[in-house]
């Protein structure tokens, strides 16, 4: 009698452990990892202008991987060089007092050629 009430009791307790399941448990981790990703501290700022025809960068160069914003003095473009082409990654954007930045992540190594829309100004940010 009582091994035949142990032997029914086990697949009771089995069952009970398999409804409650460790789910819970690993949830919050995934959206403190989200977090770290987009930590704006990672935006690499460059300022941008223009002597003789080269573009100018300041810092010079940037690291591989993390966003990068390119903030141009509007006042200190001559000419065409405000129509700004960046062909590797299919920007091209004119330059205004309003709007004097140009966004984007570089994902390699190597340099970055900035143009003007007729490739008269010419410039290479560094990525490394
Ligand atoms: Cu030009």
């Amino acid at each position: 009698m009582l091994i035949g009430l142990c032997l029914l009791s086990f697949p009771l307790v089995a069952c009970g452990g398999e409804v409650e399941e460790a789910k819970p448990a690993d949830a919050p981790t995934p959206p403190t990892e989200a977090a770290e990703v987009e930590a704006p501290e990672d935006l690499q700022i460059v300022q941008v202008r223009v002597e003789g025809d080269e573009y100018l960068f300041s810092p010079p160069g940037v690291r591989a991987g993390f966003p990068v914003r390119l903030i141009f003095d509007p006042a200190g473009l001559p000419g065409c060089s405000r129509d700004v082409a960046i062909p590797d990654f299919q920007i091209a954007k004119v330059i205004s007092p309003e709007d004097a930045t140009i966004e984007f992540t570089p994902e390699t190594q190597g340099p970055v050629s900035v143009a003007c829309s007729m490739d008269m100004y010419r410039g290479e940010l560094r990525v490394e």
